[in-house]
This record gives structure tokens, sequence and C-alpha cells, in this order.
């Protein structure tokens, strides 16, 4: 009897922890799945998270704050380009959407998500950052029927 108390314990001990760390790895994956919603935090000088999943051509809500000591922008590149190590002049053409948060400050506004699907590179234009690892990736998802 005592045996048996014991042996329920640790299953359910260990079927706790599976269930935490089946959950871990769903947080961690964000889930997978497009999402109408970007809710982004830029510091110096990261996007956090980095990866974002949205359906092609839906209204995208875009929440964000600026932690940083300085100046961030999300910058959405066209497909198929890149702003490559650093952005300049030439690159603003190839830009498709792009939000400047002054430091400390907070956006809460909407775009309209390309509407071909693909891998879109996210950068903040702000000097020297692409070279500080401020990018992110925006995968278009085609939209459910
Ligand atoms: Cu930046």
């Amino acid at each position: 009897m005592k045996l048996n108390l014991i042996r329920t314990a640790k299953w359910r001990a260990s079927f706790v922890i599976t269930v935490i760390l089946l959950s871990l790895t769903l947080v961690s994956c964000g889930g997978g799945g497009p999402t109408t919603k970007i809710d982004v935090t830029m510091t110096d000088f990261q996007f956090q998270p980095n990866q974002f999943t949205v359906p092609a051509g839906q209204q995208i809500t875009f929440i964000s704050a600026n932690n940083g000591a300085v100046v961030h922008n999300f910058v959405i590149m066209k497909l198929g380009t890149t702003a490559g190590p650093f952005f300049d002049e030439e690159d603003v053409p190839n830009v498709y959407w792009e939000i400047e948060l002054q430091p400390g400050g907070s956006a809460n506004t909407s775009f309209t998500a390309p509407t071909e699907p693909g891998e879109y590179e996210v950068v903040c234009r702000t000097e020297g950052h692409i070279a500080s690892g401020m990018t992110a990736k925006l995968t278009v998802v085609p939209a459910e029927q």
C-alpha cells in the first residue's frame, strides 16, 4: 500500500514535469501559426521576439515599445530585398512598411500584411543597428480561405 502511494506520487511528478516541458516547448516555438497581432519590444539592439508569422493581406495589429536608450525602427523590407549589412539611401525604395520609435516610446497601430507569401527581412534602420544584430524575420503565409 505504501509502495503504491510512492509510485503514484512519482507518476504524478513526472506527469507534471512533462506538462511543464510541453508548454515551455510550445511557448518557445511561438506556436508556429500565423497571427494578426505583432507585439515586439525593441532594446539596444534587439527585437524581442525576432520572428513573426502573419497571414497574407490581413490587417496586422502592431504593438511595440522601445525600451532602449536610442531611436529604433521596425522596417519590413519588400519580398526578395535585403538592406544588407547597413541601411542606406538605396534601400529606401525597398521598404514595405516602417515605424520609428523614440527611446521610451511606444506604438499601437496596424499595417496590411504583404499579399505575397514568403520570408521578409525586418531591420532597424538606425545607423549601425543591423551590424549590432537588430534584425528579425517576418514570414507571410497564405491566408485561410
Ligand atoms: Cu535599432
